[in-house]
This record gives structure tokens, C-alpha cells and sequence, in this order.
């Protein structure tokens, strides 16, 4: 049989001795899927079109899973897949329990689920528990005042002006989207709260019903086989509210004129409690159903101190891992220490209590980092993300380095956020391959005919191969202990040049160098240690396999970035039994018998 394997002589030979060297070397702690995984996220209208309406489907996500595997991930959360109007995008929920016509039926959902179990890569789906669409049959029955639905949703009279007997909202609380966080509604004469559009209905979070719907909502899930959730938006699940039921107006924000804080909306301490309660649900029902840890995985913009507390406040214990976005924020007058600075705001506070960490630098909700940081930085920065402890979550594009497209939608219902949601560039045919239709729900972004996967794939030094080289290190020993504080270090060496060393103390280390600087930067003398260079990006002069001693000096041209690896020799040699891997061809595949 032969094999193509797609990746340079070098590296498959460094490849194989790492593998061999990572079994001498044992972590001590045992290390679950989540905390060291290669997270992918995908935007299912924008991934696959399997049916040539423009829109990608389940169908599509699942005929591409192959590549998810191939690519290094170890597990994709799905942004939302139900039943909806898709006045945000599915982020609006009309049936918990039901899968939009447009992304397919339960059907392609179980296939998508058994196929992705089949290659072993886990399967997170995004739940939108803060509010459910105005066009939830809960809604329906909670405007009608139906029994049991009454509360369910945040409903309030609003204040009378005891002079003109005008009324107005309860507070002057203001959706995120913009506008009045209070809609009134006619039928039911009152007001009901929305932190977000008016078609997301704020759910009523101290509803004891309200909450043991979502547990069945989510227990439907597992109960198909899904690995855990992604909880959106959860510093909004609970409001501010007095016991004598007036919401309390928000003051205007420190050093602004008449932007509000979130004091009563965000970051209320039952919020935390909430997500207390459905650890305390997935535990359980791993403990009766068996199987991996069922993870939670949590989005919220918030304070780190909160973010602790919701992994847990020393007592109780939530969810695994709330994202990290400070990478979210790196814009083109970022450089080595705004990295460092991003970096420690995590580490000091969430590693050093929780040893976790997670690195985001790219979502549907925020430019993509080529267009933010520079396209020049694109790859150095894959080395980072993926160089520094714990979980690599990668946006779906971000792998080829997809850049926004500022036209992706012309019209004048176009989304503020849609320049980052355009389709996935898979090759250099019509609509890059996302799909066969005539249009495209968003244009593809017209440089897919240079930047798509097909073509990346067959270039030495393309982001594509950056990112594989990066996943597959992060399964080496060295990248898995990073509970330990000898087995990682991160530092701004200059203003420009960051470095991250992972090691498996004696066994073996990895040393990422980034210049995200455009001059040439030396150092020396920093280890005493002779390393090979085993992955380059496209600014590197160096080759694959050569030596450098870190005794002397060592050079980084602009935008430069290595990753410089080291294994103790005897382990190493003993077992280094490399196979024959046949010759490099033109287009750098790789016969392997
Ligand atoms: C495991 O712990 C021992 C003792 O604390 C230490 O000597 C060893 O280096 C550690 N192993 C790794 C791979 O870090
Ligand atoms: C959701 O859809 C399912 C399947 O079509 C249906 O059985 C259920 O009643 C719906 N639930 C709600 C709340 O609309
Ligand atoms: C939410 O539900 C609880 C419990 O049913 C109820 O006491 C409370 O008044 C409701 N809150 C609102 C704002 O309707
Ligand atoms: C309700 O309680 C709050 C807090 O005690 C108080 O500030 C507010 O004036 C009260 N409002 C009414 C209408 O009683
Ligand atoms: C953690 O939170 C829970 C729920 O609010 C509370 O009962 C417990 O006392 C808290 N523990 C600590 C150490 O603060
Ligand atoms: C694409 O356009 C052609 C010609 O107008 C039409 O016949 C065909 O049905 C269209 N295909 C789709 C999937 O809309
Ligand atoms: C090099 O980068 C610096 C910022 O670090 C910037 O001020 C300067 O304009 C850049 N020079 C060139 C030629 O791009
Ligand atoms: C990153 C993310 O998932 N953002 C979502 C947060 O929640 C709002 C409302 O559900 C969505 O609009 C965002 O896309
Ligand atoms: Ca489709
Ligand atoms: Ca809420």
C-alpha cells in the first residue's frame, strides 16, 4: 500500500524519534482529553455545503471530518445546530431539541456524531441557555400567561410616572446589540428582558422549572453520544433584582459620559452557582452512564477573577474551561510583550490556582488575527498559541491563515460581523470548494484561488503545515506536562521575539523563538543546550534538521519563527528506528511503504 504523507523528510524523521522518545518519557500527572486538546470550532453555515444551496450543512461538517483528524484536531464544538429563525445565527434557539431544516435532520446529526467518534475526535455542541427565541413555544405560553410558563421569562411592568401615568421600561438596562434591554408586549401587557437582539428572550434563571428544562434539554443531548457543551454567554444568565422586584438602574461607566456598566446584568454571583449546578449534572451523569469526562466548556468577556471562580471557588467545582480571550484583543500594535502581558494575566492567576489553560485568538464574533496582527505575524503566532500549556482552540480558516473579507456581504441585511464568517477555503475551484450551488450565503473571499487548503497542503512552509507541526508536537510528552512549573517557561526575550520552552524534564525540550518584529534580532547564549530546528516558517533561512548551539548566538530575521527541538541522545538513539520513508517528490509528498 502506499501512502502519502505530506510532510517534509525532516520532519517525518523527527516525527518518528519524538514519538519514541515521548514514550520513555512519562508525565506525572495524567493529563484528560480537554486539557491538552486541539479544539476546533466550527460555523456550520460556513464549513461544508453538502446540497448546493450555499449554506453549509451537517452533511458537509461530516464528509470533512477526515480532515479534522488529519489536521491534528482532538475535538470541534459546533457553533449552534437547532431549530431557529436565525435572527442571530442560531444563537436565537426555537426548539432545544430540534435541528434546523437548514443544516439537515437528527438523522445527519447521529451520523455526523458516530463518524466523528470513529476517528476518535470528541464532539462539543454549543448551547445557548440565556435566552431561547420569541418564537420558542415556551414564550408563546409564557405571553398567553399558559400554566406552569408564567415565569419563565423576565416579564415586569415597567414604572408608572405618577404625573403623566406614562409608563417606561423597569430599568435603563441596554441590550448588548443595542437599544432598550426591555421590549413591551401588547398581549400580555408588560415588559419582557433581552440582553441581547429582542428576538433572544432572556430566560427567568431563578425559575427552579426553568432550570431542570435546560438539565432534560441537555440530558437529550448526551443521551445521543455528544461530549460536552459549550455554554454561551453565560456571565448574562442572572439580573439583578431587589426583593421588592425593582431592577436596579446600571450607573454610567467609569470615565465615560453615558455608556453603562454591567453592575446588575453581567457577572452576577448566581451565574457561578448556575454553572455549579450543571457540573454537579454532567458528573452525575457520567457517574450513571460511564464514558469520558462530559466537559463544559465556557464564553463569557469577563474578569479573570470570575472566570476562576468558575472553575471553582474552592468548595464547588464548574465548568472545566472558560475561554481565554485575552489573544482576542492583539492588534497590529501588539509585539512580544503585549503578548507576554496577555499571557501572564492568564497564567498567574488561572494556572496558578487551576493548572489550565486555553488560548483563543479567533471567533465568529471578532476580526480574524491575520487582518488584526498582520498577515506577516499569522504563523508565528499559530507557534505561540499552540507553543504555550494546555488547549489550542483554532477558528475554523484559521489553519491557512483566512484573513476577514470586508465585502463578504454587500446587501442591507448584512451582519457587522460577517467579514470573519465567510466560507472555508478548501481548494481552487468555483466557491473555493465550499460549495457546488450557484451563490454562496456570504461571498467567498476572492483569494482562495492562492489560500485554500489544497494548495497549502503542497507547500513546505505554509501556515497549513505550521499548524500540523504544531499538533503534532503538542501530543509529545513535553507538551502534555505542563502541570508542572520546571516543565514550561514563556518570556518576551526583546521588545519583538517571544519564546515558549516546553519540557519533559531530561528527556526532551522544544523551544518556540517568534519575531513578530520586521528586524533581525540576535541573542546568546541562551541554554547550553545544541537543538535542531524542526519547524520553520516561510521567513526562516534555516532547513529543517540543522544544528544550532544555544551557547553562541543565534539570529532571528523579521518575522522569523522556529520551533528548535532537543531529546536526551541515548533514549533517543536506542529506539530512533525510522523506518524506510522513501524520497522527498516534487510538492514535497512523501512515499512511505
Ligand atoms: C516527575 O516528578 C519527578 C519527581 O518530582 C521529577 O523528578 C521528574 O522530573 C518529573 N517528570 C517529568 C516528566 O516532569
Ligand atoms: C421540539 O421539536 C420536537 C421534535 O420536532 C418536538 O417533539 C417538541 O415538542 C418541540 N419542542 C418545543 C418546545 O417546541
Ligand atoms: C422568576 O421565577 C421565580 C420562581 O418562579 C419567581 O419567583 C420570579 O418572580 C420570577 N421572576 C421574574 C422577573 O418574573
Ligand atoms: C426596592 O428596594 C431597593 C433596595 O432596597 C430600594 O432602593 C428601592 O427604592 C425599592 N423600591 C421600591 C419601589 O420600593
Ligand atoms: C463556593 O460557592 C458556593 C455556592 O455559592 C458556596 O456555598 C460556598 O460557600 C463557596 N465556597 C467558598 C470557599 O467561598
Ligand atoms: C443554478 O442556476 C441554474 C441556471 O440559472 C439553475 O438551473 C439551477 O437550478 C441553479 N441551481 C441551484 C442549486 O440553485
Ligand atoms: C517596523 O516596525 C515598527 C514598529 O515596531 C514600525 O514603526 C515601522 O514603521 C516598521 N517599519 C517598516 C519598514 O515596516
Ligand atoms: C463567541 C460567541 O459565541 N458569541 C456569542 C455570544 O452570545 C451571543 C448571543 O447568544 C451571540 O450573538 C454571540 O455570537
Ligand atoms: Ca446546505
Ligand atoms: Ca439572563
Amino acid at each position: 500500500m502506499i501512502v502519502f504523507i505530506e510532510m517534509s523528510l525532516s520532519l517525518i524523521r523527527l516525527s518518528a524519534a519524538m514519538l519514541l522518545c515521548a514514550l520513555g518519557a512519562t508525565a506525572n500527572q495524567t493529563v484528560d482529553w480537554w486539557e491538552s486538546a486541539t479544539l476546533y470550532q466550527i460555523y456550520p453555515r460556513s464549513f461544508m455545503d453538502s446540497d448546493g444551496d450555499g449554506v453549509g450543512d451537517l452533511n458537509g461538517i461530516t464528509s470533512r471530518l477526515s480532515y479534522l483528524k488529519e489536521i491534528g484536531a482532538t475535538a470541534t464544538w459546533i457553533s449552534p445546530i437547532y431549530d431557529s429563525p436565525m435572527a442571530d445565527m442560531g444563537y436565537d434557539v426555537r426548539n432545544f431539541t430540534k435541528i434546523s431544516s437548514i443544516f439537515g435532520t437528527m438523522e445527519d446529526f447521529d451520523n455526523l456524531l458516530a463518524k466523528a467518534h470513529e476517528l476518535g475526535l470528541k464532539v462539543i455542541l454549543d448551547f445557548v441557555p440565556n435566552h431561547s427565541s420569541d418564537e420558542c413555544e415556551w414564550f408563546q405560553k409564557s405571553v398567553r400567561r399558559e400554566d406552569g410558563y408564567d415565569d419563565w421569562y423576565v416579564w415586569d411592568d415597567g414604572k408608572i410616572d405618577p404625573e403623566t401615568g406614562e409608563r417606561s421600561p423597569p430599568s435603563n438596562w441596554r441590550a448588548v446589540f443595542g437599544g432598550s434591554a426591555w421590549t413591551w408586549v401588547e398581549e400580555r401587557q408588560q415588559y419582557y428582558l433581552h440582553q441581547f437582539l429582542p428576538q433572544q428572550v432572556d430566560l427567568n434563571y431563578t425559575n427552579p422549572a426553568v432550570r431542570e428544562r435546560m438539565k432534560e434539554m441537555m440530558k437529550f443531548w448526551l443521551d445521543r453520544g455528544v461530549d460536552g457543551f459549550r455554554m454561551d454567554a453565560t456571565n448574562f444568565l442572572i439580573e439583578k433584582r431587589f426583593d421588592n422586584g425593582t431592577f436596579p438602574d446600571n450607573p454610567v461607566k467609569a470615565g465615560t459620559v453615558n455608556t453603562l456598566a454591567g453592575t446588575y446584568t453581567i457577572d452576577q454571583w448566581g451565574s457561578t452557582e448556575i454553572i455549579y449546578e450543571w457540573r454537579a449534572f454532567l458528573d452525575e451523569y457520567q457517574k450513571l452512564n460511564g464514558g469520558d469526562t462530559r466537559a463544559m466548556i465556557i464564553e463569557a468577556y469577563s474578569p479573570v477573577d470570575v472566570l476562576s471562580n468558575y472553575i471553582s471557588n474552592g468548595t464547588n467545582v464548574g465548568g472545566q474551561l472558560p475561554m481565554n480571550f485575552n489573544f482576542v484583543k492583539l492588534d497590529e500594535n501588539s509585539n512580544a510583550e503585549t503578548v507576554e502581558t496577555q499571557v501572564s494575566a492568564w497564567m498567574d492567576v488561572i494556572w496558578a490556582k487551576h493548572k489550565m489553560a486555553n488560548w483563543v485568538a479567533n471567533n465568529h464574533d471578532n476580526s480574524r488575527l491575520p487582518t488584526r496582527m498582520g498577515q506577516t505575524k499569522t504563523d508565528a503566532m499559530t507557534m505561540i498559541i499552540h507553543g504555550l500549556p494546555g488547549t489550542s482552540v483554532t477558528y475554523y480558516g484559521e489553519e491557512i491563515g483566512m484573513p476577514d473579507y470586508s465585502l463578504a456581504c454587500t446587501g442591507d441585511d448584512c451582519g457587522f460581523r460577517d467579514p470573519e464568517r465567510t466560507p472555508m477555503q478548501w481548494d481552487s475551484s468555483k466557491n473555493a470548494g465550499f460549495s457546488t450551488g450557484n451563490s454562496t450565503w456570504l461571498a467567498v473571499n476572492p483569494n482562495y484561488k492562492e489560500l485554500n487548503v489544497e494548495v497549502q497542503d503542497g507547500v513546505t512552509r505554509s501556515s497549513l503545515r505550521i499548524f500540523k507541526g504544531m499538533t503534532a508536537l503538542k501530543k509529545t510528552a513535553a507538551f502534555k506536562a505542563f502541570k508542572e512549573k520546571d516543565a514550561f517557561s514563556y518570556k518576551a526575550l526583546s521588545e519583538h521575539v517571544f519564546q515558549v520552552v516546553r519540557t519533559a524534564v531530561g528527556q526532551e525540550e522544544y523551544r518556540v523563538l517568534a519575531n513578530l518584529g520586521n528586524q533581525t534580532e540576535h541573542f546568546d547564549g541562551l541554554s547550553d543546550k545544541k537543538m535542531k530546528y524542526v519547524l520553520l516558517n516561510s521567513y526562516s533561512p534555516h532547513s529543517y534538521g540543522h544544528k544550532v548551539d544555544l551557547s553562541g548566538r543565534i539570529s532571528l530575521k523579521p518575522y522569523e519563527a522556529v520551533v528548535l527541538g532537543w531529546s536526551k541522545d541515548k533514549s533517543c538513539t536506542k529506539t530512533k528506528k525510522v523506518k524506510h520513508v522513501g524520497h522527498v517528490k516534487k510538492g514535497r509528498k512523501l512515499r512511505h511503504h
